[in-house]
């Protein structure tokens, strides 16, 4: 495809192997590798396969990452390492980037960024996303930022990095399960060629951060933020109680609010994550043209 001047849209994998149960992530990986073609894209999904990186995943590589529990989840940090140890892993959002940009893909769809997590003051824990999107010059298609998150603080950290954030469609931040975090004030773009545009310029300038759009989750599949609201901070209780911190955090607060909500928030996620590579692949048709 890249021999080809093709328009290429890159997919992680981590939340396929982290971030959703099997079989439902293995229908979701396909389905967004469909929706990303009928829009006129490539899908690049990438993953470590025994230790080596592949762009672009075959039938039996995207079931692998999907059903053995034995594939790890890779931060950008940890490339260096997947390969050493000739891992099969999973990719999250900044391992993703850093991989894309070295094969020349420049646009990319995930579900929601990792960011300043809710009690980072006392655990420190900020994901490497954030600083991956401060430098790689990319454009990053997420419903915001995880609702489990602080998002307040993950915005001033965003801005501290150099991200530009626009909204696809709207003015204010959207926060993954629901549309309206209350952050307000972020610029608002209404097209993909608007985005294609803005790319363009963005990297004129010699900026090397990244374009982070957020696309919020459709309102017929948001939870709003009062139902959810409570679960999540349940979730993050449990979490603490069970001293459970690092890489292993994000997948058990999304999978214990799956579990909480009886299914409903893997529908959501699921939705949300689609939606964004709808828009991606229309992204990468516009700054291929
Ligand atoms: N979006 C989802 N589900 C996920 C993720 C994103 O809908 O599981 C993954 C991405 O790979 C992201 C990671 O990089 O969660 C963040 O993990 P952490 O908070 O440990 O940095
Ligand atoms: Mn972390």
């Amino acid at each position: 495809a890249l021999n080809d001047y093709k328009p290429i849209l890159a997919l992680e994998s981590t939340i396929i192997a982290q971030g959703m149960p099997y079989p439902h992530n293995l229908e979701f990986a396909q389905q967004a590798e469909s929706i990303c073609r009928d829009q006129g894209a490539v899908p690049a999904t990438i993953a470590f396969i025994n230790g080596e990186v592949c762009v672009g995943l075959e039938k039996d590589q995207i079931e692998l990452i999907a059903r053995d529990p034995s594939v790890k989840k890779i931060s950008r940090r940890e490339l260096g390492l997947a390969l050493s140890e000739k891992w099969n892993g999973a990719v999250t959002v900044s391992a993703t980037m850093h991989i894309a940009l070295s094969a020349g893909i420049r646009i990319f769809s995930t579900g929601g960024i990792g960011g300043v997590h809710r009690s980072a003051e006392d655990t420190f824990d900020i994901s490497e996303d954030l600083t991956a999107l401060g430098s790689i010059p990319m454009v990053v298609v997420s419903a915001g930022a995880k609702a489990i998150l602080d998002i307040g603080r993950t915005l001033e950290y965003l801005e501290t990095l150099g991200v530009v954030v626009v909204g696809y469609k709207t003015s204010e931040f959207p926060a993954f399960y629901f549309r309206h975090s209350g952050f307000h004030g972020i610029h608002q773009v209404d097209s993909a060629k608007h985005i294609a545009r803005m790319y363009r310029n963005h990297t004129r300038c010699g900026l090397h951060s990244a374009l982070l759009v957020a696309n919020p989750v459709s309102k017929k599949d948001e939870i709003p933020a009062r139902d959810i609201e409570g679960i999540i901070a349940a979730a993050c209780t449990s979490a603490q109680e069970k001293n459970i911190s690092g890489k292993k955090l994000t997948p058990y607060l999304l999978a214990e609010i799956v579990r909480a909500t009886g299914g409903h928030s893997l529908e959501t996620n699921r939705a949300l994550a689609l939606n964004n590579v709808g828009l991606g692949a229309k992204i990468s048709r516009e700054v291929h043209k």
